[in-house]
């Protein structure tokens, strides 16, 4: 058994407690026009929404809350009454369709939904059977806040076991078909007390931001669970491109950044006009960090990534370095707490300095409800996240590429994320996906598709001179046979590429 109490409640941890220890003055969340919550006004606005949860809507222990909305205070007010109400949140995107949202509830038995004014109409779309949809932020007479007026502001919450579901993250991993991840109240704290506590190590004083929406784990972790527990705060900003990240950090004084290594990239870009010295951590996730990325951002900064990998299935960022313990180019070592390996495709451990598939236990582990994909998860209580690694002598694990995209031509195994990072780095190309094509000599050859920054020409030239760029850095086995140029990439709504759009169906 993991050490800790046996009954635990995540939202009271988070927010009550935090509030004994700090004070209820201090801010909780801000928002990009200028408006603070403090943790007071934050737990009196959380036990009314769990009050009307627990009384008008009728919602019992363990139902299922869907939450949709954009990333705001409001929303993130709305998960913490979930929690403390001891019912289920159901995390989605905002910008997840009717078909997938129709999906997600039947999967998840989803009976009530707290929604964004603004979003109501997708979600009312899915055409749920016996789905009450309450809209929060609108002028109805029956929206959440309205009716949360009319209830007590002390809320005393339900005594849930550190094991009951506290949540169900859904992943669609880049192939398209959800999987529900089901996450216990300890769970929530262990992410926090691992990654957070021990790697990121924020501090009371710290403003988070970043772009991840709270509906992807590493948005709800980065923007509400850890600054929460430090007793730190949040920008909550609804749109959080690169062009919104910029001013938001130089206005505001953002110190600990959550965002994605393409995010970083469309900052450098425009950085030029703006202070990022309030900066202090910056974190990257969800995808592979090329090395000229993390150099790039710290000429410009002075700061070093904290590059991490995690998952919808483990929750949060299970191997990651910080500080001087950084190695560019390499994800890190286990988070404290954490163990992993490299396996082979039987589960057996390969040396040190050969490829395999990562193997990782922890705090916390992969639970999809109702999936036989957990079998292929889950072995010898191992968890499979589906991705190429190596092990270096050193112990630091270096991303080679997702297990099912990895190239084999003329027998030699291709990571394609190495061959995007060679493109990456050449001025012109702002986004790059690696694939391979059947090809009846090789097995497979190497096609890159590319998206040129504005003004580059797509032409043979290009091309020519993007295969001559990677050739300069990489072996010429690994060398694009083919550039084919785009205007975007396919990528999942958290941002992840999609190369198996990009592969003809045959490619398998
Ligand atoms: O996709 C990831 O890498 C990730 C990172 C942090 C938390 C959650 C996820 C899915």
């Amino acid at each position: 058994p993991l050490p800790g109490p046996d009954r635990l409640n995540c939202g009271v941890e988070l927010l009550d407690r935090t509030m004994e220890r700090l004070g209820s003055a201090r801010p909780a969340f801000r928002t990009g026009d200028g408006s603070v919550w403090s943790y007071g006004e934050l737990r009196e606005r959380v036990d009314r929404i769990a009050g009307v949860l627990r009384g008008p809507l009728g919602v019992v222990p363990g139902n299922r809350v869907l939450l949709r909305g954009p990333t705001t205070p409001s929303l993130a007010a709305c998960w913490l009454a979930v929690m403390k109400a001891g019912a289920v949140a159901v995390t989605v995107l905002d910008a997840q369709r009717p078909g997938e949202l129709a999906a997600i509830c039947s999967i998840a038995a989803v009976r009530h939904a707290l929604c964004d004014a603004r979003s109501v109409t997708g979600l009312a779309a899915a055409g749920v059977p016996g789905l009450r949809i309450t809209p929060y932020g609108g002028d109805s007479p029956d929206d959440l806040l309205r009716l949360a007026r009319g209830v007590s502001d002390d809320f005393s919450a339900v005594d849930t076991a550190a094991d009951d579901v506290a949540l169900i993250a859904f992943t669609s991993g880049t192939t398209g078909r959800p999987k529900a991840c089901a996450h216990f109240h300890r769970d929530v704290l262990a992410v926090a007390d691992t990654f957070s506590a021990q790697v990121l190590r924020p501090e009371p004083d710290d403003l988070f931001a970043g772009s991840p929406p709270l509906g992807f784990t590493f948005g709800l972790g980065g923007l509400v669970v850890f600054p929460l527990r430090a007793g730190a705060s949040a920008l909550l900003l609804e749109r959080a491109g690169p062009r919104e990240l910029l001013p938001a950090i130089d206005r505001h004084g953002v110190s600990v950044l959550f965002t994605a290594p393409t995010a970083y990239r469309g900052m450098l870009a425009d950085a030029a006009p703006y202070r990022l010295g309030s900066l202090r951590r910056c974190v990257s996730a969800g995808e592979n960090l090329p090395e000229d990325t993390w150099r790039r951002w710290r000429e410009r900064t002075g700061i070093r990534i904290i590059n991490g990998i995690g998952a919808t299935e483990l929750l949060h960022i299970f191997i990651s370095a910080a500080d001087d313990a950084i190695r560019p180019g390499t994800t890190g070592v286990p988070v404290p707490g954490w163990q992993a390996r490299i396996v082979d495709e039987r589960g057996r451990p390969v040396p040190d300095g050969m490829p395999g598939l990562l193997a990782v236990r922890g705090p916390v582990g992969c639970r999809y409800l109702d999936d036989p994909r957990q079998r292929d998860y889950v072995r010898d209580g191992w968890n499979l996240t589906g991705d190429s690694y190596v092990r270096e002598p050193d112990g630091y694990f270096r991303y080679l590429s997702r297990a099912d995209d990895m190239i084999i031509s003329s027998g030699y195994n291709i990571a394609g994320p190495e061959v995007e990072e060679a493109l990456l780095s050449h001025p012109d190309v702002t986004e790059a996906a690696v694939v391979g094509r059947p090809d009846p000599l090789r097995g497979q050859v190497v096609v890159a598709h590319v998206v040129l920054r504005e003004g580059v020409p797509a032409g043979e030239a290009t091309a020519e001179a993007l295969i001559t760029s990677v050739r300069e850095r990489l072996s010429p086995y690994k060398c694009p046979r083919e550039v084919v140029f785009a205007r975007s990439l396919p990528r999942t709504g958290t941002g992840k590429l999609q190369r198996y759009r990009l592969r003809s169906p045959a490619d398998g």
